[in-house]
């Protein structure tokens, strides 16, 4: 596997020189985050994230997103533009050396948190969403204002998204994954880059919107639309761990087989009786999946791709983006090397 961090460029206070100082470290995750989504990237900005990274030891080969607009996960007429223009940031990353990005296909928002620093008992901070907080809120008649939101969207804007999500519904949503991937999987082949859709966060429908990408029968429907490894998963632990249902171990091992996962992203989250979730510490103990087993499915299946230690909690006095401060991810970093040496070693028989 390789070890990756994600950075969010020259504006992401953590420096590239902290980032190389954890051991293992191979990759830097990143993306042009300054350019709307159906907007090309600019070739110096994609340059410049990957002299960055060299300068300080390490590879930038993976994207984390390019984002799919609304325009193609709603299949309205700018679509066929839209698509064009992702097939050639795809291009533009490959030719400075990107091999995998992620992306997903989330409508109008990416994961959903009611707070974003719900203190613990011993003072850490992390993200949770708990039911009580978001049951009664109508998105239709009520503004809601959930922390992570994209606030570019006026209220108004996304009473009218959820409604046309609303009439689109699940098949046709699924109607323009297949589309989009029949159009963008053959340039990713023909680049060398692996796509990684990453799961829906949390894994079930939030306000009536589809959300389809969020169980096994699901993301074996979405493999199959096209069959190709170039079509492959981020699976991320914490994100799909939060439907109960969901047996990540038992997944990761399927799919790690298949071949067909190009990116890890390794957290923990702990289930509460409700459904509801809180984002903990990496280590099984702290939450409700067991992570040794994940990585003994990775190894087992000798995983070569990317594996990055996923959202952590904010601690020793630390301030930043929630989710992605330096301290606890780097500790999360460790612990998945721990867990890959000790499986390998235990593979090897030595
Ligand atoms: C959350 C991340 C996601 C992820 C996107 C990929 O912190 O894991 O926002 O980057 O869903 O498109």
């Amino acid at each position: 596997m390789k070890l990756s961090f994600r950075w969010y460029g020259e504006t992401d206070p953590i420096p590239l020189q902290y980032i190389r100082q954890i051991p293992g470290m191979h990759s830097v995750v990143s993306a042009v985050y300054d350019v709307k989504p159906g907007q090309v990237w600019p070739e110096e900005s994609i340059a410049k994230l990957k002299a960055l990274s060299e300068a300080n030891g390490l590879v930038f080969d993976v994207v984390e997103s390019i984002p799919v607009s609304e325009d193609i996960k709603l299949g309205t007429d700018k679509r066929d533009e839209h698509i064009e223009v992702y097939c050639e940031n795809i291009r533009r990353c490959a030719k400075y050396g990107v091999k995998c990005v992620t992306y997903n296909f989330m409508p109008v928002f990416d994961w959903t948190r009611t707070q974003l620093d719900k203190m613990a008992p011993d003072g850490s901070t992390s993200l949770v969403m708990y039911w009580d907080q978001l049951k009664g809120l109508d998105p239709l008649k009520d503004d809601i204002h959930l922390p992570g939101w994209d606030a570019s969207y006026t209220q108004d804007e996304v009473r009218s998204l959820i409604q046309a999500y609303g009439e689109l519904g699940a098949e046709g949503l699924w109607k323009n994954i297949e589309i989009f991937l029949k159009r963008v999987i053959p340039v990713a082949e023909e680049c060398g880059v692996v796509m990684a859709v990453h799961p829906d966060d949390p894994p079930y429908p939030i306000f009536g919107l589809p959300r389809v990408v969020t169980c096994e029968e699901n993301l074996d429907r979405y493999l199959s639309i096209v069959d190709s490894p170039a079509n492959s998963l981020c699976l991320c632990t914490g994100s799909l761990g939060c439907a109960k249902s969901n047996d990540i171990p038992a997944m990761v091992r399927k799919y790690a087989e298949k071949k067909r996962i190009g990116f890890m992203h390794m957290r923990n989250v702990l289930i509460l009786p409700d459904g509801s979730f809180e984002e903990q510490g990496h280590q099984s103990f702290c939450g409700s999946l067991d992570m040794y087993e994940i990585v003994k499915a990775l190894v087992d299946n000798d995983f070569d791709g990317w594996v990055r230690p996923d959202h952590g909690r904010m601690i020793w006095g630390e301030t930043g983006k929630a989710g992605y401060g330096l301290y606890d991810r780097a500790l999360g970093a460790t612990y998945i090397n721990g867990l890959f040496e000790a499986c390998e070693k235990a593979k090897r028989g030595n």
